[in-house]
């Protein structure tokens, strides 16, 4: 922004403000359903989806990382249940 002033003789001065405009806070991310989601083997899995906000940006890209899927026998909950696991 540049601010000017100007005299009755016409002298002008003029002076400039650099405004930074920065963007410092996260998106919020939350699920829609639980937070641990338990399914039948052999079944489906209906993914519920997640809802996103930010204070500035509306056009949101949200990623799922499915590596963290992470399959239990009855086994290894057997195991984790006897101290094994
Ligand atoms: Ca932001």
């Amino acid at each position: 922004m540049i601010y000017s002033a100007t005299d009755d003789s016409g002298n002008k001065g003029a002076v400039t403000r650099t405004v930074i405009v920065e963007d410092n806070t996260n998106p919020v991310i939350s699920l829609a359903g639980d937070a641990v989601v338990t399914i039948e083997a052999g079944e489906s899995y209906d993914e519920q989806g997640v809802t996103v906000s930010d204070n500035y940006d509306t056009n949101l890209t949200v990623t799922i990382d499915s590596s963290a899927v992470r399959y239990v026998s009855s086994w290894e909950l057997r195991g984790d249940l006897l101290g094994y696991g």
